[in-house]
């Protein structure tokens, strides 16, 4: 056994026998549950029946069912380790996890058995349930689809592994002080986390800085080896990630920065001892801190310091397993192994396993690269160039010199087959070039994974076809075959099963829990829809939930919803693309609407908005700011009463939408279209029963196209007339020819939401008058505020909106990630799906 430094290990002497094993399984009924809460709480943490820190109720609990994860979890790593069959392995910067604890109940299905041992002991388990913290190791999006990825494939029983890192501080936690948005740290492990295990004999290597030295090896043969100026260890963490009721828990492994004392200072950074010091700290606190941007913020020393260590520590690992079984023999590794990049964030991965192969394991170029790019693929999340991350030379050069040196490598031979494919196109070479060209030398993150992949794919119909005619172009005509869609989805156990026990008991009598596995199962919903006793029952659901949601927003808001009022609800991250801006002009224009007494028919109405902004996003804090006054307006006017209400859900995060998504009349997707990839909250609010009011954007359309146009709020530009309108944007124009938006602008102008802060407000104004304003929030406003009329207009027809809300429900089947993830495995995986061993039971 290789010992690492610093790391506790005293090597055993004697050998266990088999009565050692326990494969044997842990009873799953209300008694036996049961009995190993009651051994937690009273001889593990040692409390009695006067402790009322819901906290403890918690542990004990996770602590027992996390036993009956383990016996799982140890015979699929067996099955696995068995079958050496082809892995994969889904590298990300993110996993937003949410809560684990419930999640766990559903996918073992045993929280019927758990709720009955906890009311025997006078407990109930939505209470202790609440004293898990989230997981918030993710922005939003990107991170959240990682985190249902992993449920689907547990779920299909194939072999892939997460790969992560385990930030000490996840996404901040928003509070919102005299409406603005003010971030707290979340230490989200300070009360321990029991669903993890730490590995330490796993433990990798990684280093930093220093230089790469050329030599010749016994043979004569040119080699590189790199003298680093820094040794950070990677110590790995691994969490089960159930399947639903199948025996198989794969694992997430999340890596944490720990330091060895074996560091050099003066290799690191020559010159300055305190620059050396800041940087052996920076080192040590690698995984301290996600980043809190969902863009790519250029330049940060320490988020590419982030990155690199997550994929060398990963790569390694993969190899360090391979090497178990294959020795140095690489033959079958590309046959064996596939690593799914999660947006760019982790793509020095592709110089990474090229330097592990040729300075670590001795081969040539070719034998490396051929492997490289039969192995590595490529997921993009986003249009927005400016989101394209992009790394300085220099420092790339500073922090890792090797990896450095085989990306210009990369990119000379890769410019040399440009070259050869479109001879004498020198404006070509440069706009494809890896590197490229200016007053400061730039990697482009997105080419590098693109040249070292075999696939490429975007996340929804319209995001993929606009990578290849627009982004990504000039790769596309060199390799078209690389690129492909995946539409995304989300998985159903946490956002129907779990979320919506309410539904879950409809569904269950309507047509079975099948659909749990098989989401196409609830077009079984279809004829049911048509039952005026079914509408009811499906109504009283989501009225239930609606109070569900009052109930938890009156303390935190003071506000008071009305279950009656249509909820109106936009939660995403703040971003101007999303146009929330649009939504609070909408919300003015109806305040507008009742101050002048245009309130005939009313439809009233809850809108609720949450959602966070990056620190250093000055204008996304602006809106939320926005949000708070008029809302703070709004609640007030007595004239306005219960005809309109408006929320900001302070700390949007995932087990805040588990509450709000069930909850949703009215779903807002409301981005300028061909800016938002896809989306993936519009995917949990339909299948919750929500009609979506939205642009031709993203899944979006998708999700038009599978429940019929006639139950969407279809509004807004397409993606051509946006950019068609671009060339004479004339937002005065549409103002002064909208009397609804003309008199929405007065009172922004007139800083009626602004009283007391004369000024607050004019950057937003002056975006939305701007003949540049890239998000064109004036272009859609008449429209959108006609099919918000329609939504009200339909809302008071009940039976119409039920049965549409039905059939939002009914034909969210395609939105499952089971599809995802069979369209990723089927397409560019090729895994085989391993059961399993079902253990001995006791
Ligand atoms: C990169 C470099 C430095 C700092 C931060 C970042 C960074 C971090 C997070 C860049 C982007 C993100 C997250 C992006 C994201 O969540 N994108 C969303 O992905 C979803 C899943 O595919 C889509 O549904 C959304 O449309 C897309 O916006």
């Amino acid at each position: 056994m290789q010992l690492k430094p610093g790391l506790p290990a005293i090597p055993l002497r004697q050998k266990p026998n088999e009565n050692l094993a326990d494969l044997t399984r842990l009873g799953n009924d209300p008694e036996a549950v049961r009995d190993s809460f009651k051994h937690y709480f009273n001889h593990t943490l040692g409390r009695d029946i006067a402790c009322e820190n819901a906290h403890y109720y918690y542990s004990a609990l996770a602590m027992a069912v996390r036993d009956r994860l383990m016996e799982r979890w140890k015979s699929t790593l067996q099955a696995y380790e068995q079958s050496q069959c082809r892995r994969a392995y889904y590298i990300s910067m993110e996993f937003l996890m949410g809560r684990a604890l419930t999640n766990a109940l559903l996918n073992l299905d045993i929280s019927a058995e758990v709720d009955l041992a906890l009311k025997d002991m006078g407990l109930e388990l939505e209470e202790i349930d609440d004293a898990e913290p989230d997981a918030g190791l993710g922005n939003g999006g990107l991170g959240r689809l990682a985190a249902c990825f992993l449920d689907s494939c547990a779920t299909l029983q194939l072999p892939v592994r997460g790969y992560g890192l385990r930030y000490e501080y996840g996404m901040f936690r928003q509070d919102i002080r005299d409406g603005h948005q003010v971030e707290e740290p979340d230490h989200w492990l300070r009360d321990g986390h029991p669903w993890e295990l730490e590995r330490p004999e796993y433990t990798q290597s990684v280093f930093f800085g220093g230089h790469a030295e050329h030599y010749a090896d016994s043979q004569g043969v040119l080699r590189v080896r790199w003298r680093p100026g820094q040794e950070v260890l990677a110590v790995p963490y691994d969490v089960p990630i159930p399947g639903f009721d199948n025996g198989t828990v794969n694992t997430l492994r999340l890596w944490k920065s720990e330091t060895t004392d074996l560091f050099n200072l003066d290799e690191f950074n020559a010159g300055s001892y305190t620059d050396a010091v800041a940087a052996k700290t920076q080192a040590e606190n690698i995984t301290m801190v996600l980043y809190p941007n969902d863009k790519s913020e250029n330049g940060k020393q320490l988020r590419l310091m982030q990155q690199y260590f997550l994929a060398s520590a990963s790569i390694q690992d993969v190899i360090r397993e391979w090497k178990r079984h294959n020795g140095e023999d690489f033959s079958a590794f590309a046959e064996n192994n596939r690593f799914q990049l999660n947006d760019t964030h982790p793509t020095v991965a592709v110089a990474e396993l090229m330097r592990l192969l040729m300075d670590v394991h001795g081969m040539d170029w070719r034998q490396a690269w051929g492997i490289t790019t039969r192995t590595l693929a490529y997921t993009n999340h986003t249009l927005l160039p400016e989101a394209l991350e992009r790394w300085p030379v220099w420092l790339f050069q500073k922090l890792l010199p090797r990896p450095m040196e085989i990306i210009h490598e990369i990119n000379a031979r890769f410019l040399d087959q440009v070259e050869q494919r479109w001879p004498g196109d020198a404006e070509r070479l440069g706009r494809m070039s890896i590197i490229e060209e200016g007053h400061e030398q730039q990697v482009r993150m997105a080419y590098l994974a693109i040249v070292g992949s075999y696939s490429v794919n975007g996340v929804a119909e319209l995001h993929s076809e606009l990578l290849k005619e627009g982004l990504f172009r000039d790769f596309y005509e060199m390799w078209p075959d690389k690129f492909n869609n995946k539409t995304n989805g989300v998985t159903q156990r946490r956002w129907l099963a779990g979320c919506n026990p309410g539904l879950r008991g409809l569904l269950a009598e309507t047509i079975g829990e099948g659909w749990i596995r098989d989401l196409s199962q609830l077009r079984g919903l279809v004829p049911h829809a048509e039952k005026p006793a079914f509408r009811q029952r499906w109504h009283a659901v989501k009225q239930a939930n609606k109070q569900r949601l009052a109930d938890y927003l009156e303390p935190l808001t003071g506000i008071r919803l009305d279950p009656e009022a249509l909820f109106d609800v936009q939660v995403k991250r703040i971003h101007e693309y999303k146009r929330q801006l649009l939504n609070i002009l909408h919300v003015i224009h109806l305040y507008n609407r009742i101050k002048s007494g245009d309130t005939q028919g009313w439809t009233p109405r809850a809108v609720i908005i949450g959602g966070k902004a990056a620190p250093g996003y000055d204008m996304a804090k602006l809106i939320i700011k926005l949000i708070n006054n008029v809302a703070q307006v709004v609640n007030e006017d007595e004239a306005v009463g219960d005809l309109l209400k408006v929320v900001f859900f302070p700390n949007y995060r995932v087990s805040a939408m588990e509450l709000i998504c069930p909850a949703t009349d009215l779903s807002e997707q409301i981005s300028t279209a061909g800016k938002e990839a896809s989306g993936t909250g519009n995917m949990k609010f339909m299948m919750n029963g929500a009609l979506t009011i939205g642009t031709l954007d993203g899944a979006n359309i998708e999700i038009r196209e599978e429940v019929g146009d006639e139950h969407f709020f279809l509004f807004g530009l397409d993606e051509d007339q946006v950019q068609a309108m671009r060339e004479n944007y004339d937002p005065a124009g549409i103002i002064a020819a909208d009397p609804r938006l003309a008199q929405v602008m007065e009172l922004l102008q007139g800083e009626r939401f602004n009283q007391t802060e004369p000024g607050l407000f004019d950057p937003i104004i002056g975006a939305i008058r701007d003949p540049g304003d890239p998000w064109m929030t004036a272009a859609d406003f008449s429209s959108y505020v006609d099919a918000q009329e329609q939504a009200a207009a339909c809302y008071q027809d009940r039976d119409a909106w039920l049965r549409s809300s039905i059939l939002n429900s009914a034909c969210s089947g395609k939105f499952s990630t089971d599809r995802t993830i069979r369209e990723y495995n089927e397409g560019i995986w090729g895994l085989e799906p391993v059961p399993a061993e079902p253990a001995r039971p006791a």
